[in-house]
């Protein structure tokens, strides 16, 4: 396994503040459990995460994943930040504290993604994982299940940013019944509760369909909290 060449960090906007906190949010529940949110993050806040990401990216370096069993690498390339972040490789899917090719901590999770957790979710307990997949124009991610974390209570948040790319979405059964609908930049998406476990995937990314990043591509990045959080006692 090795770390791929770093991103170069952009030029940082001169008017942000880091803070994610569009006034308008549009609200589209695809299914029960699938809600979509088009543009939830304007073009400064889009460009505040993208400066965040090339940040933590220069310091800790995007990884490339490989699929369990025969070990074949995964077209997307990988970065966490928290204190959990999600890994594979040929001894399977799990959550570890330490970057697999450098053996540090992940970066913590940017306050800005705190509190747009907080703000979608309701204030559910803090999230532990955010997983940024970074796609180039050919890259794909089959369809799959999150089913890693311990507490299938806690939505999935994903975020996108680059180029628009094709979404699907399944049921619960790998061979139920597909939609898709086409992420773009800025877009939000939760997966919470009767579609927790749904398979979906990305069956590809349209190239040169946005001018967010200099070389191209998707930023996809999935905010998650893995373990059960502790009830206080009544
Ligand atoms: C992607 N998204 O958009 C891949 N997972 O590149 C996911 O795998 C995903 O968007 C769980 C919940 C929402 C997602
Ligand atoms: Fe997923």
């Amino acid at each position: 396994m090795r770390c791929s060449q770093m991103v170069p960090i952009a030029t940082q906007s001169s008017s942000t503040n880091g803070m994610i906190d569009s006034a308008a949010m549009t609200r589209i529940e695809i299914k029960p459990g699938v809600i979509y949110f088009p543009t939830l993050l304007n073009r400064e806040e889009q460009e505040s995460l993208r400066d965040e990401i090339y940040v933590a990216i220069n310091a800790a370096h995007l990884f490339q994943s490989t699929m369990p069993r025969w070990g074949n690498p995964m077209s997307v390339k990988m970065l966490n930040l928290g204190s959990l972040g999600w890994v594979s490789d040929k001894s399977g899917y799990r959550y570890q504290k330490r970057h697999p090719v450098t053996g540090e901590a992940w970066p913590p999770i940017f306050p800005s993604l705190l509190k747009l957790w907080g703000r979608l979710t309701n204030n559910y307990a803090e999230p532990e994982a955010c997983l940024i997949n970074y796609y180039s124009s050919t890259a794909k991610m089959g369809l799959h299940q999150d089913r890693d974390e311990e507490d299938f209570n806690a939505p999935v948040v994903s975020l996108s940013l680059g180029d628009t790319a094709l979404f699907r979405i399944g049921t619960s059964e790998r061979s139920g019944p597909t939609q898709s609908i086409k992420l773009q930049s800025g877009d939000g998406l939760i997966f919470d509760g009767p579609a927790r476990l749904d398979f979906h995937g990305i069956d590809r990314v349209y190239k040169e369909t946005s001018t967010l990043l200099n070389e191209g591509g998707r930023f996809n990045l999935t905010i998650r909290r893995v373990t059960k959080p502790v009830i206080a006692a009544p």
